[in-house]
């Protein structure tokens, strides 16, 4: 039977979901159980209400909520829950997601949204919080963050030493 989900995903659009595939990866990587919706602030209004007002009592420890353009919804979920919610912009055509990225990030005092940042890095990073979030209770998350944090370092280190070793030998110097 699966796990009951900790993490609620709501992204603003089902057109959203090609933005938000590095935050189920992370998902995935640390054996974190979630649930997705696509609900809309603007257009579900009254879905949404219920699923923020819900998740709580239904088990989840944070939400991730993903918008694009007017981005309302994380700030709307915010406005009905105490669990933490983190925002994510979803790149727009119109201004690259500074739309986006304003719209979740200038909540008025009271109302908290963790505003992440526009594009692949900030999907990917609301994955992480919501997973650093759960290992405050969860050693064993704890240890896997630690993990892959000395991994992400030895990936970088190795490329140093490629770049050190290609400017001696392609540049001669
Ligand atoms: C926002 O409007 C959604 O989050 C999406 O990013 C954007 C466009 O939605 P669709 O018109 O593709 O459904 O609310």
């Amino acid at each position: 039977m699966p796990l009951p989900p900790l993490v609620g995903l709501i992204m603003g659009s089902y057109s959203d979901i090609k933005h938000l595939e590095e935050t189920i990866m992370v998902f995935k990587e640390f054996a974190v159980p979630f649930e997705a919706r696509a609900l809309s602030a603007h257009r579900t209004p009254a879905e949404v209400a219920r699923w923020a007002t819900e998740a709580e009592k239904m088990g989840l420890k944070v939400l991730i909520a993903a918008a694009g353009g007017a981005a309302a919804l994380p700030g709307v979920v915010a406005a009905h829950t105490l669990l933490p919610v983190i925002g994510v912009p979803i790149p727009t055509a119109l201004m690259n997601g500074m739309d986006s990225l304003l719209s979740i990030a200038q909540m008025p005092a009271g109302v908290p949204v963790a505003t992440m940042a526009c594009g692949m890095g900030g999907a990917r990073n609301a994955g992480l919080l919501a997973v650093q979030i759960l290992a405050l209770a969860d050693p064993k998350l704890a240890e896997m963050l630690q993990v892959s944090r000395r991994q992400m370092a030895a990936k970088v280190i190795e490329r140093d030493n490629v770049l050190q070793e290609k400017i001696r030998n392609e540049y001669k110097i």
